[in-house]
């Protein structure tokens, strides 16, 4: 294992005022994205979106990586150049999604066990041939009167671990994505405890693969209401029981957090962000990994006119980076939106 390389992998992808691009939708997910803005999900038409999103002017002084699906690791632009090349010339740090989705768990009805570690150690060697330099796999954990089942916390939080293990044996930094959905009407407390636990196994069976913690990424999910709770816990209440979760839960060793932002609105990821931030500092950065709440803007823009409103999306995503880049260090204020 290469831990100076892990390490200091990690350490950029968390560096100061900057965050993770969550672009590694499956083919269905994005396909519910472009079927959302009319524009039809061909290979082309997902190469020109992506590469319209990373070729954004200035991309690199907010986005530390993006997490890309297997199929644009291997694209090039229109006019021939690598996204990976693409990418690094905008020091931007070229990550891949490598779990094959999730499939339902036996006998623990509406749970799922995220799967793909079969053949992982020889697709994590050509994803680092190809250049990625770190890896993410997401797990689904949901909130329910019957859920989560012990079963499915240990499954998904052992398959993660082992899945971080082949990771640095192969020299890419994993990202570990536990998430706690926010679909259904529990409340804030419920989500803590539930993250708690997820979180707490989740670190126990690292420390059983012996991952280098100095070199690993959490994408977590905010302690958040469900969003069809009738009474949701305010900004405030989030961070602070995002916070005092994490602080009960992840060694001060590992290299950083970065939430998703799992059905919030774009601006409403970026307040619960700056306002963690804003309560001190850490034994560990907090930044952002988000897909939707980057995406949300750039996607309308360019929905409206493919052809025509590259320079338009772009100026979108680069508004909500820049966003987030100042709400990585609590420097974020809503009256910066329109400026
Ligand atoms: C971008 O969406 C990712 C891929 O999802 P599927 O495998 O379901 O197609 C997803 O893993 C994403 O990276 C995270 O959930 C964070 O995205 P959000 O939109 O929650 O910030």
């Amino acid at each position: 294992m290469d831990v100076t390389s892990l390490v200091s992998t990690a350490q950029a992808m968390v560096a100061d005022g900057k965050g993770i691009l969550a672009i590694d939708e499956s083919h269905g997910t994005i396909k519910k994205r472009f079927d959302s803005i009319g524009v039809e999900c061909t290979e082309e038409n997902r190469r020109d979106y992506r590469a319209m999103l990373l070729s954004t002017p200035g991309l690199g002084e907010r986005i530390s990586g993006a997490i890309l699906f297997d199929e644009t690791l291997r694209q090039s632009t229109a006019d021939g150049k690598l996204l990976v090349e693409l990418m690094n010339e905008a020091g931007i740090i070229p990550g891949i999604k490598v779990d094959t989705g999730a499939h339902p768990l036996a006998n623990h009805p509406g749970e799922l066990v995220t799967e793909g570690l079969d053949g992982l150690r020889a697709r994590l060697k050509e994803y680092a041939s190809m250049g990625a330099r770190f890896a993410k796999w997401r797990a689904v954990i949901s909130i329910s009167e019957a859920t989560p089942s012990d079963a499915c916390i240990n499954a998904n939080t052992h398959a993660l671990a082992r899945y971080a293990g082949l990771c640095q044996e192969a020299g890419l930094v994993p990202m570990v994505e536990p998430e706690v959905l926010i679909t259904g009407d529990h409340s804030l407390e419920d989500c803590y405890e539930v993250t708690v636990l997820v979180l707490r196994r989740l670190f126990e069976q690292l420390y059983d693969q012996n991952v280098l913690l100095e070199g690993t990424i959490l994408k977590a999910s905010m302690v958040i209401s469900g969003d069809a709770a009738t009474e949701r816990a305010g900004y405030n209440e989030v961070a602070e029981a995002t916070v005092d979760c994490l602080l009960q839960t992840v060694p001060a060793s590992l290299a950083g957090v970065v939430f998703l932002s799992g059905g919030q609105g774009d601006e409403e990821a970026t307040v619960h962000l700056d306002a963690m931030n804003k309560l001190g500092v850490f034994p560990w950065p907090l930044s952002f990994s988000y897909g939707r709440a980057l995406q949300a803007p750039p996607l309308a823009e360019w929905g409206k006119d493919p052809a025509a409103n590259i320079s338009s999306a772009q100026a979108k995503l680069a508004h909500r980076a820049r966003m987030n880049g100042l709400a990585t260090t609590g420097e974020y204020d809503s009256g910066m939106e329109t400026e």
